[in-house]
């Protein structure tokens, strides 16, 4: 039977010309395709069939089972429709009466019908492989054989057969409605609705609504038309981001601007996407790219003034001298930030933010997706209509960055999801010298957004107005179904890399091409000249217009200085730069709030029941409440959380497990064991507290539904749809996350925002995040942010992936000076402010509450480096009074620092302020001390002090002063569990050093050294041998002998 199911290569032929002849249909051209694709060999092909008795019918789709199958439904439903299912019903409905209406359709056998189907659906999958988005026409792609009519047996002579192709429940040109067309309309539709120049790939969404929703859009031909004036605004905006760019180019020749020549149709692309968008409910948008175009993007989409671009471009001068400006270290023109309002076409406003970000690609899209959740959230924009995220990509950059698909991954998760990201690829075919088929894997280099079923449009950067459709096409698609969408221009680089970059060393064949390409700019030009819509007068108008702006901005460059510093935007205003000085303020609270935020964290709903061991959890913990005795470091953290809630902070804590904890000591969200709902204490702190206030963000995969407080009732919420604490899902990625609550982290500051890696080793994950954001992004831009970090660290003999959290690479990272002291007077002090972020590693639940509620109760923002504890979290020993949590003076546990928290802890041991009988005097910062205290006890070794250093950085140099004067004979140790080259000890020694030199006890050679040997792991994977090294380490910080 093989003639009968492929057309024979003279057949396709034959029908490709006749079709190629007809009116407007659109001939493939092969040449012009863009990539090269393998399909099935076309060998195989034989004679096209003609229709045949069902019977006797066999092919691909059809095989003669089915066909006699067919018949006989067909008569069955003949005889009573009922008897059919309903399917089949509507499909013989439809069949027969479009049969009655058309003479012409007499003919059309239902194998016919069932193959145009086929080939329509081909069209649908495959059309975007024919689709001409390739400008270059350099890539050379073969059509798969689904869009030949031969393969279904079509030949010439059906070409003028009319035929009715209606499908049940299918919008677009399946509709059950669609009229009766030859073969040849319908060919010619299929060909302009999905081989022009835009091809699109959605028929990977399982979801049919949407893809009904999308096919209307596509198969409509009304859709895509745009009249004079639109057409008018859509070149006045080609004409600028043209004419910037040969403006820039004029002024600067030498200069690096990685220029948008080769896609200036992004700027009319995005500023039509953003006034659909505006039309369409938002009222905000949080934009991330990288270097390509983003000096156009700055100057024509987001407005910011063009001469203080070209002022910065210039040599970026630093702004004038004000009282407590503080200018940071500064960054090239290509990654500055910025944010304005400007009016859309429609006559609304819209906010506009680029975020800054740093060379490294694309690690800024999970910050502005962050960004964006945390404007939704403080907008109390639930549908998330309002706030939108959009991300510019390169080609190479979205196919090759891991963080592209970490952040793809958060979309559709509750506690992350943005309603949707609008990404648009910038495919200059080319990254950096590399060509697509060196550089990636796949077809397409947007293929990765295809794990999300999202929508991807293709589209020829040359055509100006398919751009804008496709634009307009996804801010729709945004709005409607809340999920992302791609749209991917087909473009080319007109230059090198960058404007000083040779690119014929590389890519010869696409330069020669280039060199005698028209710009988009005059392709439309000549298009709407062409048309009549324009004439040779309005062209030259805007042109005049746009370049006369330019130069008289240009001029203005010149006398143009900055004055106002733009990052204390919104809720920023008011807010300390690191030059003005903010008091240190104390973090206790008021015992009848402490208690009664203890008794709502402690306390569980009657009717709930928690498992057997959460139970006896949650009894100690009122009990702890109630005697304000053996605090432990959840209640410290529960408290610390519940009291910035009572004062109206938002709090989100994120990361893997975190609900419960990695250590199974949290328990912040707990399950009934009959039911399976969930019951959050930290929801409760407050009446009618905003169901996303308390946000807590885990992997747990659980969809069991929340239980909320009604009263004294309580009731069952049913399943929230975006945003509640419904489902807790939160991806397994370092990078993506964090870099997520960064970005969450830096739109409001009076929100604690806490990222908790799993142990704190994996934080390495996210080092791009560490070292281009977190560690540099204030000095570089101006832009603060509370983040806290939380990494579990500590020598418990876990091996060398669960002990270290590279306590090293943050304190190395630490910008205070290791051989200056400076201001340490408490009422002048500014060190935190002018140092980059904070390091600690506390010891007690109460300065683990300080520490956190410090983050907010002070002027300014910087981010802490937690080394957080694990066995701490059960230690005996480790536990807290609920005195050092409140702010009442002169009862006990209140001592000189007052209820804050305390970057030293003195000795425990009741020591006057002159100790001259101590003989050594060991520093150790985290759970070490509980170690060393332990083995002093038992050594008896009461001449040796013991201090933490519960703040490393920036290093508290006046506490550690007051000690050394306290101790004028003691031998200074550092004692740390990590090896030599890791953990604090070369941070801390030239600091201790130095404050020993100053209190003149000798310098840095005087430092002794306590703890582990060099090694190149963190820590050994054999139990006996950590035991036997941490025994080592305690036993020596109390030898009577001198270190040495
Ligand atoms: C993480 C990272 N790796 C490497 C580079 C160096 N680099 C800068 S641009 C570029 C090419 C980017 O290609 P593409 O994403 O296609 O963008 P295009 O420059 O073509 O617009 C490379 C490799 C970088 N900036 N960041
Ligand atoms: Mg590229």
């Amino acid at each position: 039977m093989a003639w009968l199911r492929v057309g024979s290569n003279v057949t396709k032929l034959a029908v490709r010309r006749t079709i190629s002849q007809a009116g407007s249909y659109v001939a493939p051209q092969r040449s012009r395709y863009f990539h090269a694709t393998v399909f099935r060999s076309k060998a195989q092909s034989s004679p096209a069939p003609r229709p045949v008795p069902l019977q006797r019918l066999s092919d691909n789709f059809l095989d003669g089972t089915s066909s006699v199958y067919l018949e006989e439904l067909q008569r069955a439903w003949e005889q009573d429709p009922k008897s059919v299912d309903e399917s089949w019903d509507n499909f013989f409905r439809n069949f027969v009466s479009q049969a009655a209406a058309s003479p012409g359709l007499s003919g059309q056998t239902i194998q016919e019908s069932m193959r145009l189907l086929l080939l329509v659906r081909s069209y649908q999958v495959y059309g975007h492989l024919k689709a001409k988005i390739d400008p270059l026409g350099l890539e050379e792609r073969s059509i798969p054989n689904d869009l030949d009519p031969a393969l279904y047996g079509f030949s010439e002579a059906d070409l003028d057969r009319e035929f009715f192709v209606g499908v049940w429940r299918m919008a677009g040109f399946l509709s059950e409605n669609r009229p009766v067309q030859t073969l040849r309309a319908i060919l010619e539709r299929l060909e302009q609705a999905y081989c022009g120049s835009i091809g699109y790939e959605y028929m990977h969404i399982a979801d049919r609504e949407k893809c009904n929703w999308l096919r209307d859009k596509i198969e409509t031909p009304a859709s895509t038309q745009y009249n004079r004036k639109r057409r008018e605004v859509i070149l006045d905006r080609l004409t600028w981001s043209t004419q910037f760019e040969n403006f820039l180019a004029a002024k600067w020749t030498a200069a690096k601007r990685f220029g948008l020549e080769g896609c200036e149709t992004l700027i009319p692309g995005m500023k039509e996407m953003f006034d659909r968008s505006a039309d369409l409910g938002v009222e905000s948008i949080v934009i991330g790219m990288s270097h390509r175009g983003r000096l156009n993007v700055l100057g024509n989409v987001v407005r910011k003034p063009l001469r203080q671009i070209f002022s910065e471009f210039s040599g970026g001068i630093k702004p004038v001298d004000e009282v407590g400006l503080y200018t940071g270290t500064g960054d090239v023109k290509y990654h500055l930030g910025t944010s304005y309002d400007r009016a859309t076409r429609g006559g609304k406003r819209i906010h506009l933010s680029l975020v800054a970000n740093p060379s490294h690609l694309e690690a800024v899209d999970p910050v502005v997706v962050g960004k964006t959740r945390a404007k939704q959230y403080f907008s109390n924009d639930v549908d998330r209509t309002k706030n939108l995220g959009i991300l510019i990509h390169g080609d190479g950059s979205f196919a090759g960055q891991g963080v592209v698909y970490e952040t793809l991954h958060l979309s559709a998760l509750p506690n992350y999801t943005t309603g949707g990201t609008i990404h648009i690829v910038v495919n200059n075919q080319v990254a950096f010298t590399t060509d697509p088929r060196s550089g990636r894997s796949s077809q397409y280099c947007t293929d990765v957004a295809k794990a999300l079923s999202t929508p991807i449009f293709h589209v020829n950067g040359d055509d100006v107005e398919a751009v804008v459709n496709a634009c307009e096409l996804a801010a729709e698609w945004r709005q409607n179904f809340h999920t992302d969408v791609v749209v991917d221009i087909v473009c080319y680089r007109r230059f090198g890399h960058n404007e000083i970059d040779e690119p014929s060393f590389t890519q010869p064949k696409m330069y020669k091409v280039i060199r005698n390409h028209p710009s988009a700019l005059e392709i439309y030009q000549k298009k709407l000249m062409e048309s009549g819509d324009v004439k040779k007068e309005d062209v030259d108008r805007i042109n005049n217009k746009v370049a006369s702006i330019l130069s008289e901005e240009f001029i203005s460059s010149k006398d143009y200085v900055p004055q106002t510093r733009d990052w204390l935007s919104a809720y920023w205003t008011g807010f300390k730069s690191p030059e003005q000085l903010s008091r240190v303020r104390n973090t206790g609270v008021n015992p009848e709030i402490l208690k009664n935020v203890g008794k709502t964290i402690t306390t569980l709903p009657e009717q709930f029941k928690p498992h057997r061991a959460v139970k006896r959890i949650f009894e100690d913990r009122a009990k702890m409440i109630e005697s304000g005795e053996g605090i432990d470091w959840a209640v410290g953290e529960a408290l610390a959380f519940a009291t910035l809630l009572v004062e109206g902070n938002h709090v989100r804590l994120s990361g893997q497990d975190v609900e419960r904890g990695t250590f199974s000591h949290r328990h912040s969200v707990l399950h009934d064991q009959e039911t399976g709902e969930k019951y959050c204490p930290l929801d409760h702190v407050m009446k009618n507290q905003h169901e996303e206030m308390f946000n807590v963000c885990n992997s747990m995969q659980n969809e069991a539904p929340v239980m909320h407080f009604v009263g004294t009732r309580i009731a069952l919420s049913a399943l929230g749809s975006l945003g509640t604490k419904t489902s807790l899902e939160c991806s397994l990625s370092e990078f993506g996350v964090l870099g997520f609550e960064l970005g969450y982290s830096m739109e409001n500051p009076n929100s604690l925002v806490l990222w908790e890696a799993q142990f704190g080793d994996f934080s390495n994950g996210a080092q791009v995040m560490f070292d281009q954001f977190v560690s540099s992004g204030e000095a570089k831009w101006l832009r603060q942010t509370g983040l806290v970090v939380l990494l579990p660290h500590g020598y418990d003999g876990q091996g060398p992936e669960h002990s270290s959290a590279r306590l090293e690479r943050f304190l190395q990272m630490s910008d205070d000076h290791p051989s200056v002291i400076p201001e340490m007077e408490p009422t002048l002090r500014k060190q935190i402010q002018e140092c980059n972020w904070q390091v600690v590693n506390v010891t007690t639940p109460a300065n683990y509450f300080h520490v956190l509620r410090r983050q907010i109760h002070r002027e300014f923002r910087k981010p802490l480096v937690v080394m957080s504890p694990k066995n701490l979290l059960r230690h005996k020993d480790c536990k807290s009074k609920l005195s050092e949590f409140d702010d009442v003076q002169g009862h006990e546990g209140f001592d000189k620092q007052g209820t804050r928290f305390k970057r030293l802890i003195m000795d425990q041991n009741d020591h006057s302020d002159l100790e001259e009988g101590i003989r050594r005097l060991v520093l150790c910062s985290g759970k070490v001390y509980y170690e060393l205290e332990e083995e002093r006890k038992k050594a008896g070794a009461k001449d040796v002090a013991i201090c933490r250093v519960e703040q490393l950085c920036p290093f508290p140099y006046d506490l550690v002063e007051r000690e050394l004067k306290r101790y004028p004979n003691a031998e200074v140790a550092w004692c740390q569990e990590e090896p030599m080259n890791m953990g604090a000890y070369s941070y801390v020694a030239p600091r201790l050093g130095t404050t020993m030199t100053a209190a003149s006890r000798g310098n840095v050679d005087d430092v002794k050294y306590i703890g582990r040997a060099p090694s190149a792991a963190t820590a050994t994977g054999f139990t006996q041998v950590h035991t036997k090294e941490q025994t080592e380490i305690v036993q020596k910080a109390m030898q009577p002998d001198p270190i040495n």
